[in-house]
């Protein structure tokens, strides 16, 4: 494949889908090759005090633009807390989840437009126009298939209550999105996927960034239609994960926190899954032989995102891959 021409489409959510996308952002401006068509998890997006909340397509659209709070790995860098704390007075919203003053103008507009009868693709797009984010940001979805965790003691959940109040305590017996049966691709999704030259399966949480991507009915037989390569990046480095709680959520699909179980969670092309390559980290490559063994080709490389040039040689690596 010849970078300098190549469509690019990455399947992203969360921090690591961000951080990977500004490698590959800069990976392609560097080969002088076309934008990248970032797809987005929607499935921790939830409705708070009357606004519509998108954590996956907000922590892309801040990092790309540079204004992400990157210590903190959401909202807004600088951002104050004067209308979370008047909401918190009043008693609205939840305690534990702060909206940021500045975050809450990018909630406000978005649950206007809407309101206006937008649809979510063209919200995002509208999103989009106020940076020159360098690469085309779809959602997966325009319907709403908010995620639900069903605990084992029976109790169900919005994930994000789940993730940030519980901080993934609670054991999970399964992770739901409902109305995703009916769900369908957001327009352009199918189409650049069909039309790319490689896709590329960001380092983000498999089971709930991930997966609601590929659960959206039509996605999955996309990537296996394609005539690109599909690569993914281990998002587990050394039997840990990088950050975040994806390990509770593996343990609770049945998958081992080990970049060959995700690998193989994944599947590859040739057996029904989704993958014909896998980045994994000098750190695993002694499971190295297992993923090829699945019909997987592994490429071991250096994983750790640790800023930009680490990003962009990553990117560049799983492009060559
Ligand atoms: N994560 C937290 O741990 N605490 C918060 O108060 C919080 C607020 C928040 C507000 C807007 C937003 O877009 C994301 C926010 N996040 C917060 C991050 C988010 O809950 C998760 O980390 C992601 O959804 C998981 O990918």
């Amino acid at each position: 494949m010849d970078t300098a021409s190549a469509r690019v489409v990455v399947l992203a959510g969360g921090v690591g889908g961000s951080k990977f996308t500004l490698g590959v952002r800069e990976a392609l401006r560097r080969a002088g090759a076309p934008a990248a068509t970032v797809v987005v998890n929607t499935g921790d997006d939830l409705w708070l005090s009357g606004v519509r909340l998108q954590p996956d397509i907000d922590s892309v659209l801040y990092a790309l633009s540079g204004v992400n709070d990157s210590v903190r790995g959401w909202g807004r860098t600088g951002d104050t807390e004067r209308v979370n704390a008047e909401l918190q007075a009043w008693g609205a919203g939840w305690p534990w989840f702060t909206l940021g003053d500045l975050d809450l103008g990018t909630h406000l507009a978005r649950t206007g437009w809407l309101r206006d009868g937008l649809t979510v693709t063209q919200v995002v797009e509208r999103l989009s126009q106020r940076w020159n984010l360098g690469v085309r940001m779809l959602p997966m979805t325009d319907t709403e298939v908010d995620t639900h965790v069903l605990l084992q003691d029976g109790r169900r959940m919005h994930f994000q209550e789940w993730w940030t109040r519980h901080r993934a305590t609670l054991a999970p017996a399964e992770f739901e999105n409902p109305g995703m049966a009916e769900a369908l691709p957001a327009p352009g999704v199918v189409e650049a996927i069909a039309d790319a030259d490689v896709v590329l399966i960001a380092p983000s949480n498999p089971v709930v960034s991930i997966g609601p991507i590929l659960a959206v009915p039509g996605i999955r037989a996309a990537l296996r239609a394609t005539a690109a390569p599909v690569g993914g990046v281990s998002p587990i480095i050394g039997g840990k994960v990088v950050r975040g709680m994806a390990d509770v959520c593996l343990t609770a699909i049945g998958v081992e926190t080990s970049a060959a179980a995700v690998a193989a969670h994944y599947g590859a092309r040739s057996g029904g899954g989704v993958l014909d390559a896998w980045l994994m980290a000098e750190e695993d490559a002694d499971a190295a032989a297992a993923v090829d063994g699945l019909g997987i080709r592994a490429v071991v490389a250096p994983l750790w995102m640790r800023d930009l040039e680490h990003s962009a040689a990553l990117a560049d690596a799983a492009l060559r891959a």
